[in-house]
């Protein structure tokens, strides 16, 4: 029986399992060569620690290892029900809170190696974590997408540490009662991105699609609805969605350096974002929480057929 411990959290209700002990035994490298040693050798612990029975298609894994930059406090490596991620907003949130929990670290400043470089998290005293996100730039303005079924759809396409498509939410209020149909419109986009070769730098799949709209509620400058590699929703707005969303308004000259922006979810949980310039490309601070909810020891047993997830 093989047991791997975990700790769970959720970041604007937005799941973050942290494997603590029990994950795959990775070797040495860097978060880049530690991700490709994982997705191809060990797989199948990503699918049975976040995937169905255990988990589901929300669940955002970490997975610590030890970092090989000196200064870092781990490193870390997050996946999903499909897949490996560059970087995740919310999940980095929700490591910080988990250090936190196992007295690894106190307020203060700490850096994690992440895949897409270091990112230096900040620990209030509050228990508030900010994050310095890796460089966000804008790569194209005013994209033209046909989508089968909802015609030409418009919208940019941004680097925030995962790559994502953000259209402006146009037919679709972005309330809850409305998640069923922006996910099926959202997954449509997505999907006619990939057959009419519209990417991320280097042919890089674009695998987020994010819709805004101002937000209705006093003191909040807009809501949104991200679609995940996965095709679930993000309950969080969206760590790295939002510094897309950020550079998309750094480029466009609606937000300049140093202002606080608010970024509410599709279920009302918000992000406090501001950023700097650097070259072409913009620095992005995000400050959110997280709750650390479950502390357990998942069980894989040989004689369990789902032992391994499905999926
Ligand atoms: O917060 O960056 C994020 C994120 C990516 C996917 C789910 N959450």
């Amino acid at each position: 029986m093989r047991r791997i411990r975990v700790i769970d959290s959720h970041t604007g209700g937005e799941p973050t399992r942290v494997v603590i002990e029990g994950g795959p035994e990775l070797g040495a490298g860097n978060m880049v060569t530690l991700r490709e040693r994982f997705r191809e050798q060990f797989d199948a612990f990503r699918k049975a620690i976040v995937c169905e029975p255990r988990g589901s298609d929300v669940m955002v894994g970490a997975l610590l290892c030890p970092p090989t930059v000196p200064t870092c406090v781990a490193g870390v490596i997050f996946f999903n029900n499909v897949g490996y991620l560059g970087m995740c907003g919310h999940g980095t949130i929700g490591v910080v809170k988990t250090l936190e929990y196992l007295g690894r670290i106190t307020p203060g400043v700490h850096s994690l190696e992440t895949p897409v470089g270091v990112v230096k998290a900040t620990l209030h005293p509050d228990g508030r974590v900010s994050i310095a996100n890796v460089p966000s730039h804008r790569a194209a303005h005013d994209v033209s997408v046909h989508v089968p079924g909802h015609g030409e759809v418009r919208g940019d396409i941004a680097w925030g540490g995962n790559w994502f498509f953000l259209s402006r939410a146009l037919h679709l209020a972005l309330e809850p009662r409305n998640i069923p149909a922006l996910t099926a419109y959202t997954s449509a986009i997505k999907l006619a991105l990939a057959e009419q070769g519209l990417t991320g730098k280097g042919g890089a799949e674009i695998d987020h699609v994010e819709l805004y709209a101002p937000s209705p509620t006093p003191g909040v400058n807009a809501r949104n609805f991200v679609l995940c590699p996965g095709l679930a929703y993000d309950r969080s707005p969206c760590g790295t969605g939002t510094s897309a969303k950020l550079a998309c308004l750094a480029a466009e000259g609606a937000l300049a350096e140093g202002v606080t922006w608010v970024q509410e979810s599709i279920i009302g949980s918000r992000f406090e974002a501001r950023y700097v310039r650097d070259g072409g490309s913009i620095l992005p601070t995000i400050t959110g929480t997280a709750s650390v909810n479950a502390e357990a020891t998942l069980l894989v047993d040989p004689a369990d057929p789902f032992a391994w997830g499905i999926g």
